[in-house]
């Protein structure tokens, strides 16, 4: 009597949680039309983030990818795929097919202000070739590397600061009665060296001996943010307002909410600040070359709080964020 009752119990089980685990999967790894469906949870990062936050695609390969979104809302973008979904609602599942043919990594990343760790909320899609081997792309080293620059280094105050935010209309007023020395008027060799080199530089060109501090300085602020495309500062700005005003604040002060607790550099020196980066900061921004701060962002902190940005911008607007960085210390 009791070996049947066992028996049925079983049989039950096979019968409901057997189909009920096939339709389980079938719903997270289904296909449509040939074309494989992927399912992917979208949560805090507390809740899991991303699950499967890990993805393997054949080049070439067509896959729907479905989002949803249990817990609140989120936003997802794919840069090097194109994709940006500025919202998936909670009920409302988002669905994108994509087609990467060419092997490598691309990651991907909520948009969407979710939680204190929103930061931590990524992804990455892995695309191998048919023949099975994953390709690792050869990465060109980034500047700071080549240099040689520190990234995580203390800097120290410059000699000499501009009594107040030196001003790139005045620069530009100034400029036809002053010598510039030839690396500065060079986009590429003015990456390499900090604003307050520039400084010196100027300072000791005799032909400049009739300038003020201050004007000199304005001169710095001149040739720094010339070449900046008035577009792509705009975008800047806004991959701003979406991606660092959280932490580093809306005028650049450090003073985010989300920035609060982060143990910024006090982490691997106590001596240094903690919490994020204050770009108003004349001593800290006026000591920095445009390499290292591209460096940072490209790299991100080692357990400071800095995310790393590398794997959401392209090289270009890497390069715009840091132009942009520097309208917080110099005005117009
Ligand atoms: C989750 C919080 C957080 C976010 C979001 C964040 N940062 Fe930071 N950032 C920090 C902290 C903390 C530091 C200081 C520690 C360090 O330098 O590693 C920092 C440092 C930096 C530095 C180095 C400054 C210096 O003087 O060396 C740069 C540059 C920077 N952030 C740029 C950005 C940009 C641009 C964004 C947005 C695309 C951004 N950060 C988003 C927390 C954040
Ligand atoms: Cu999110």
């Amino acid at each position: 009597m009791k070996r049947n009752l066992f028996a049925s119990l079983i049989l039950l089980l096979i019968l409901v949680a057997l189909p009920a685990l096939i339709f389980g999967a079938r719903h997270a790894q289904g296909s449509r039309d040939g074309i494989r469906v992927v399912e992917i949870r979208a949560t805090v990062p507390d809740a899991g983030g991303f699950v499967p936050d890990r993805l393997t695609l054949i080049a070439g390969e067509k896959v729907i990818l479905r989002f949803t979104a249990p817990d609140v809302v989120h936003g997802l973008i794919i840069p090097e795929l194109g994709v940006n979904i500025a919202e998936i609602y909670p009920g409302k599942p988002v669905e994108v097919t994509v087609q990467p043919e060419n092997p490598g990594r691309y990651e991907f990343a909520c948009t969407r202000w979710c939680g204190l760790d929103h930061w931590r909320m990524r992804g990455v899609i892995e695309v191998i070739d048919p023949g099975g081997a994953v390709v690792v792309p050869t990465v060109e080293k980034p500047l700071f590397e080549e240099l040689g620059i520190d990234i995580d280094a203390m800097r120290h105050a410059p000699a000499s600061l501009p009594s107040s935010p030196p001003s790139v209309q005045r620069g530009y007023e100034i400029a036809p009665d002053s010598s510039l020395p030839d690396w500065l008027a060079d986009p590429h060799a003015r990456r390499t060296r900090s604003p307050a080199n520039a400084f010196e530089e100027l300072r000791n060109l005799p032909e400049n001996k009739e300038l003020a501090d201050d004007a000199l300085w304005d001169l710095v602020a001149w040739t720094w943010v010339q070449e900046a495309a008035p577009e792509a500062l705009a975008k800047a700005q806004e991959l701003y307002a979406r991606d660092c005003a959280a932490c580093h604040g809306e005028t650049g002060r450090g003073d985010g909410v989300a920035g609060r607790n982060l143990p910024g550099m006090a982490k691997m020196d106590p001596t240094m600040p903690s919490g994020p980066a204050d770009f108003t900061d004349a001593a800290q921004m006026l000591s920095a070359p445009d390499a290292l701060l591209h460096g940072k962002l490209l790299r991100g902190g080692m357990g400071t709080g800095m995310p790393e940005f590398g794997s959401l911008y392209t090289d270009e607007q890497l390069w715009a964020m840091v132009s942009y960085l520097r309208t917080f210390h110099f005005t117009k």
